[in-house]
């Protein structure tokens, strides 16, 4: 019980850190007041809901609901980081992103990398979806990009793999032994669901520096944490206790759940 308590006041805390900064458009899906709204309820039943119980209630390849484009209502709130400063991507970004490689390895039968031209070169998906953070705001928004599981058919992905670990360039944290730089992972379900795709494009633009470019990787039925924005590399793991505090993700380490649900 004290745990639940704990978790909605974090919730309320963080959502009033945040508020300065909700857009209008933004802020007119406000959930946190409104105690029938599902993204409310997964977050406060995270402890209780276990991943496999939410795997066995939702189904594997549920779809995410869709929108028109008519519902876009505002741009995509920036949210996190929005201008990594490590060197490797200020580097990447002063080149228009032409050196950048998107690289699938761990266990796989062979490491592939992509660069921007041949992701863009290949067969492409848009969704207009709703995308949900747990500070306490929605956005509306059209992603562009390259379905993620015929990527991992070509890295050809091992039985003994269970989750891709996606690395991102951006340092979310600094502290005084060095950057924290944010991960994310998902299981293989998510990985080739059908809406997860490497996103180069946003609201019919190339996607911009401050939501992930040149990819980010959206993965519809979870929340914004877990749509990683400057990613790299994708890794298939049979666990994910040897990154970061071994929670599988830069704010599951930091107290979230990890799978992240909605
Ligand atoms: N690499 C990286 N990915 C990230 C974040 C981040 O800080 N760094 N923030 C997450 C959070 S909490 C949210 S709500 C969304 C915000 O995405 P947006 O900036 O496109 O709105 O990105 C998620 N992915
Ligand atoms: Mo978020």
């Amino acid at each position: 019980m004290s745990r639940l308590i704990t978790r909605r006041n974090f919730l309320r805390s963080s959502a009033v850190a945040g508020s300065g900064l909700v857009l209008a458009g933004c802020d007119q899906f406000n959930f946190l007041g409104d105690k029938s709204n599902p993204v409310r309820h997964v977050m406060e039943q995270a402890n209780v809901l276990t991943y496999r119980a939410q795997r066995a209630l939702i189904g594997d390849q549920a779809l995410a609901r869709e929108y028109s484009a008519s519902e876009i209502r505002q741009g995509m709130k920036p949210n996190g980081s929005v201008e990594p400063s490590t060197p490797e991507y200020m580097f990447l970004r002063m080149q228009n992103f032409e050196p950048y490689r998107l690289t699938v390895k761990g266990m796989v039968e062979r490491e592939v990398s992509f660069s921007l031209a041949e992701l863009r070169n290949m067969p492409s998906r848009s969704q207009i979806t709703r995308h949900d953070c747990v500070e306490g705001w929605s956005c509306i928004a059209k992603w562009t990009g390259t379905p993620l599981g015929p990527i991992l058919d070509m890295a050809g992905v091992k039985p003994q793999a269970r989750f891709c670990v996606y690395h991102c360039y951006d340092n979310i944290q600094r502290t005084l032994t060095g950057d924290i730089l944010y991960y994310e992972s998902s299981d293989l379900v998510d990985a080739y669901h059908p809406q997860t795709i490497l996103s180069y494009g946003l609201n019919d633009a190339v996607l911009p520096v401050s939501n992930g470019a040149p990819i980010r990787l959206r993965i519809e039925r979870a929340l914004g944490y877990k749509q990683p924005k400057y990613l790299h590399t994708i890794e298939l793991v049979d666990d994910l206790s040897p990154f970061g505090q071994g929670k599988g993700g830069y704010w599951p380490d930091n107290g979230y759940d990890w799978y992240g649900g909605i």
